[in-house]
């Protein structure tokens, strides 16, 4: 199994994951942005012939190649059942778990990636630094939702750490650098998700 990814990017979710998951894998570093004379472009013919939109990350497991981060994560979680990644199969924890993750990617994520857009994913002439202000504050009304749909646990799911957890950790992580403001409650979910020996080991294969 190979992932293609780009240091903090989304695929770090997914490495993150399979260093959780115990799985037999290969890391793959791409450059995003580059000549597509460069064998690690992402705009490499080789790399769009997996990933046609050359982004990232991409997952190869034999005839299998998954180009969405949350596909990945839930087929790695699926791969590796002895890991807990993925919460059971009661149909109230699978659908909290399908509420909190549609919840990351559309609304939690959204106003990250349109900062990242118009920071420096656009070309320079789409980009409207107006819109910022905005992205603050719908990352906050997300961030005031995700305060009701979490409750008091200590994990996002079912009591036991899954790959939401990674996700949520995840998404902070791109909210800290990308100078978003953080509740703590938010800054210790990442702090102590990011003290996993499985997220610390994937942190150093990316530096
Ligand atoms: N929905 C996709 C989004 C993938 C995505 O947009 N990846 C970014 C990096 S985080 C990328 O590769 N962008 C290409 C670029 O900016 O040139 C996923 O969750 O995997």
């Amino acid at each position: 199994m190979k992932l293609y990814g780009m240091q903090q990017s989304r695929s770090f979710r997914c490495l993150w994951a399979l260093e959780e998951s115990g799985l037999k894998y290969e890391y793959v570093p791409i450059k995003l942005r580059t000549e597509e004379t460069d064998p690690d472009s992402a705009q490499h013919p080789n790399y769009l012939a997996i990933n046609v939109q050359g982004k990232v990350p991409t997952l190869v497991d034999g005839d299998i190649n998954l180009t969405e981060s949350v596909a990945i994560l839930n087929y790695i979680a699926r791969k590796a059942p002895a890991s807990g990644l993925m919460v059971g199969t009661d149909i109230r924890t699978v659908a909290k778990h399908d509420e909190l993750v549609s919840f990351v990617l559309s609304e939690l994520e959204q106003p990250l990636w349109s900062k990242g857009k118009h920071t420096f994913a656009l070309p320079e002439e789409q980009r409207i630094p107006e819109m910022f202000e905005t992205a603050k504050f719908e990352f906050a009304k997300a961030v005031n939702t995700l305060d009701h749909l979490l409750g008091d646990n200590e994990f996002a799911v079912a009591n036991q750490f899954s790959i939401v957890d990674i996700l949520l950790a995840q998404t902070f992580n791109w909210a800290i650098r990308f100078e978003f403001e953080i509740p703590p409650r938010y800054r210790d979910l990442r702090n102590r998700h990011y003290e996993r020996p499985a997220a610390k080991r994937a942190m150093e294969l990316i530096s």
